[in-house]
């Protein structure tokens, strides 16, 4: 159903302006010609920033003419959309990633020398888009690049927070938290749309509206009301060819000013409600696999809800006349339980805005939506007070309750489930003072549900939808997690790259499972030790942010060994440390022996709230502290713990690893992707059975991996019968000593107690199984390290784990979601086997 022919006829030459050139010369013109008449600034004033924002500038031209052609050729086709609802895009920086997806490497490079300026200096001045916590985060700003390189046609939905996740500094050994102000100097890649802009309600009082011969409608009339305004980003893909938008909200009040409160003298007054609606796309919470029960929080995921599905439905009756084949041309994924209050507000929209009778508009819902669960820990699911949810949003909070009557009806009548089992689907928790569940509200209103790696899956379907899948056992699938090789390893790693590909061939930079066949190289000694240096010379970089970070030396030919992840006791930083300290110990007493040389390297923040965590990390630091100081290691041993972990500085470590530390407690981390990151740059993982380890297994073969470890079905039994960790500790010296150094403040003399209750918790219930996994994480590391002194197994080992980590591609889980989920994207994606 084509829309009318515009009246106006445009010529069509000035209608699409030819696409730029991309050779040097032309570049280097234009990113004068940014200079000059979009920063007014001269050559021989232009600050370092300045020509940053210029080659952002020209680089953009390019990415819109791109745009221009994808959008036009989505809409003529009438191609189905994928919409990624996400609270979080931890984006990171956009300049090297557009330039290495559009090409234009070598001749931007080229065109800045021509005034003196290095590219690589250029690159770093770029603020680091930290719109997220970690691996939730991280996950969608893949998935965007993954859709458009593979031609998804997709939107992302999230927030344009003002301040993005707080930058960390250590002060005295403890996380200290500042702002952060990634807006400070503008941003070249957004598009603020002012025209494309939504009212969002909340609070005041729903009415029933009945009319003679019509069903009654409800009438929801919002107290208060904020305008969502939207920034548009654009993500261009692999060789520039699709772009698909990140549309990020941003609130503002629908009176910048209350005038007749300024004109008679209250200007505090007067800017009060531009302040509150302002407020909430100020600030990320900081919190990962955590629910922030603030009613802000709640505030944020229904302002941007609201806004996303107002701008779908718009959108789609532009094109169609009727929202009754919603389903056919949207597929909306909702990326956690975040922006689950969508199923509610899509209901609202379908049948009071737009006369859709009921079953009807559920089966639309239904149809659309779609949802994935990143977490399985209880503190992490989504609950909200009836009260409050009522009070926000009562139309809503009605709705629920028709979805959850007709849901309890179909468990009981159709089903015969027990009250028992009804109290465990409902939407409603009655046992903690009756809460909202946003993960039962999210699996009713979709079609599919999944998990991130098999393992998690198959834990959701036991544990937290253990009811709801029996209730409807084909929902919940599986949707292994990815990364994308562009920036993971093309951009971050191009030196490796350039090896790869006098290797195999240029093959795998179009389909990156093709390094496959690099495998047969590492038997090759030559091959090999190429491989190895420029593992060096990664690890050689690494060396030097240290050094300027930390004033710390360490040694390139020692084991890097390194552990970068949010800081949380399930992670088990802890255990690493206590190793740590165990090692120290050891070279310390034995110092004759012949030790592997290593560094231990460790990056991550802590939820500001977070005590345990704000500890381990100070408990870190202490323990650096003093091994570092002490000239009886000889240098065999540092550590060092670096601040502020972010996209940017992930980017320099990952391919600097030789050990990637991915010892999170059986069970407990859904998947996990800064372990792919590692083992795609050849480091070899230490790690468990847990997430998507699993997987890393099966691909990269038991001979080149470290498990170690409880199971996830161990850890449930040992928790079941009442372990404990003392009498493990009492079997191992090691542990013990290691353990009571850090009780009795030997890495703490000026206040010895700080890591007593720490401590204490290893000897009680031991509920992250630090103790119970021990003995066998120390033995594996020392198999690492004897493995270290035949480097050419080594080699051969980290050569297989590149050559078998092209199927963890973020790629390849877009073409699972896009065949199995979405049905949208080109029919060669979705034909994936
Ligand atoms: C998060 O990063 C993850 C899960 C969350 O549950 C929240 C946040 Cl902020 C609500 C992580 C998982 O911990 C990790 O295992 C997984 O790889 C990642 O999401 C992406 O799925």
């Amino acid at each position: 159903i084509a829309k009318p022919q515009a009246t106006r006829k445009v010529p069509r030459a000035t209608n699409n302006p030819l696409p730029r050139a991309n050779d040097t010369d032309t570049l280097a013109l234009e990113i004068l010609e940014k200079l000059t008449y979009s920063l007014g600034k001269t050559t021989s004033v232009a600050r370092m920033h300045d020509w940053m924002d210029a080659t952002c500038l020209a680089v953009r031209d390019r990415i819109i003419d791109h745009w221009i052609a994808s959008t036009q050729k989505v809409t003529k086709e009438h191609s189905k959309r994928v919409c990624y609802l996400s609270m979080e895009f931890l984006i990171g920086r956009l300049l090297r990633d557009a330039i290495n997806n559009l090409g234009l490497s070598e001749p931007v490079k080229q065109a800045l020398a021509r005034y003196g300026v290095d590219l690589d200096l250029v690159e770093l001045l770029e603020p680091d888009a930290a719109l997220g916590n970690g691996g939730l985060g991280r996950l969608a700003a893949c998935f965007m690049e993954s859709m458009a390189s593979t031609e998804v046609p997709a939107f992302g939905y999230g927030i344009r927070y003002v301040h993005g996740f707080f930058r960390q500094e250590i002060a005295d050994g403890a996380q200290v938290e500042l702002p952060e102000d990634w807006l400070a100097h503008g941003n070249p890649w957004e598009f603020e749309r002012r025209e494309t802009a939504y009212e969002i309600g909340f609070g005041g009082k729903v009415t029933m509206v009945e009319e003679p011969g019509r069903p009654p409608r409800y009438v929801w009339r919002p107290a208060e009301r904020v305008l969502a305004v939207a920034f548009d980003t654009p993500i261009v893909g692999w060789r520039g060819k699709h772009v698909n938008t990140l549309r990020l909200w941003s609130a503002q009040a629908l009176d910048p000013i209350l005038l007749d409160a300024f004109n008679s003298g209250d200007h505090i007054g007067a800017l009060l409600e531009s302040n509150r609606a302002e407020a909430i796309t100020r600030v990320l919470y900081p919190a990962d696999s955590h629910q922030a029960g603030q009613e802000l929080r709640l505030r944020q995921e229904f302002f941007f809800s609201s806004a996303s599905l107002q701008d779908i439905v718009r959108r789609h009756l532009q094109t169609y006349d009727s929202l009754d084949n919603l389903a056919d041309k949207v597929a909306i994924q909702l990326n956690d339980t975040h922006p689950a209050v969508s199923v509610a507000e899509l209901m609202r929209l379908l049948v009071d805005i737009h006369g859709i009778e009921w079953d009807k508009a559920w089966e639309i819902t239904q149809a659309t939506f779609s949802y994935t669960n990143h977490t399985l820990l209880p503190e992490a699911l989504e609950t909200w007070p009836i009260h409050l949810f009522e009070r926000l949003l009562p139309r809503q909070m009605q709705i629920i309750y028709a979805i959850n009557a007709d849901l309890i009806r179909h468990a009981r009548l159709d089903k015969g489930l027990d009250d028992g089992q009804i109290s465990a689907v409902s939407l409603i928790d009655e046992n903690n003072g009756r809460r909202v569940r946003m993960g039962q509200l999210a699996f009713a209103g979709s079609h599919a549900v999944n998990g991130v790696s098999a393992l998690h899956t198959e834990l959701m379907k036991e544990t937290v939808f253990r009811d709801l899948h029996r209730l409807y056992p084909e929902r919940i699938e599986n949707k292994t997690n990815g990364v994308t090789p562009r920036r993971w390893l093309f951009e971050c790693n191009p030196d490796l790259c350039k090896l790869i590909e006098e290797a195999i061939g240029p093959g795998f930079r179009d389909n990156i499972e093709l390094l496959a066949e690099l495998d047969k190289f590492a038997d090759d000694a030559s091959f090999r030790d190429k491989f190895a240096a420029v593992k060096l010379a990664n690890k050689q970089r690494l060396a030097k942010v240290v050094e300027e970070r930390l004033a710390t030396y360490v040694d390139p030919k020692a084991i890097f060994d390194i552990q970068v992840k949010r800081i949380h006791e399930y992670k088990r930083q802890f255990l690493n440390i206590i190793e740590t300290v165990a090692l120290y110990d050891q070279i310390r007493s034995s110092p004759h022996l012949d030790w592997t040389p290593r560094v231990k390297v460790f990056a991550g923040k802590a939820a500001p709230s977070y005590q345990e965590a704000k500890q381990i990390i100070h408990l870190i630091n202490d323990v650096a502290r003093v091994i570092n100081a002490d000239p009886a290691v000889r240098n065999l041993l540092k550590v060092v713990f670096i601040p502020n972990y972010n996209v940017s500085l992930a980017e320099i470590i990952m391919p600097a690893a030789d050990v990637s530390e991915q010892i999170s407690t059986a069970g407990l981390e859904a998947s996990g992707t800064g372990n792919m990151k590692f083992a795609l740059n050849g480091a070899l993982t230490i790690g468990t059975l847990d997430g998507a380890n699993v997987e890393m297994l099966e691909h990269i073969g038991a001979d080149n991996i470290f498990i170690f470890g409880l199971t996830a079905e161990e850890v449930a039994n040992a928790r079941a019968n009442g372990h404990m960790g003392q009498p493990v500790i009492e079997r191992q010296p090691l542990l013990r000593a290691a353990l009571e150094s850090i009780e009795n403040g030997v890495f703490s003399e000026n206040d010895p107690g700080r890591y007593r209750s720490l401590a204490g918790s290893l000897r009680d219930r031991d509920w992250w199984m630090i103790a119970a996994d021990f003995q066998e994480y120390w033995n594996t590391q020392r198999r690492l390290d004897e493995l270290w002194l035949d480097r050419a197994k080594w080699n051969t080992m980290a050569v297989h784990n590149t050559a078998r980590m092209g199927w963890f591609s973020s790629d390849r889980s877009i073409g699972e979601y896009a065949r199995d989920i979405w049905k949208a994207g080109p029919k060669s994606i979705q034909a994936i086997s």
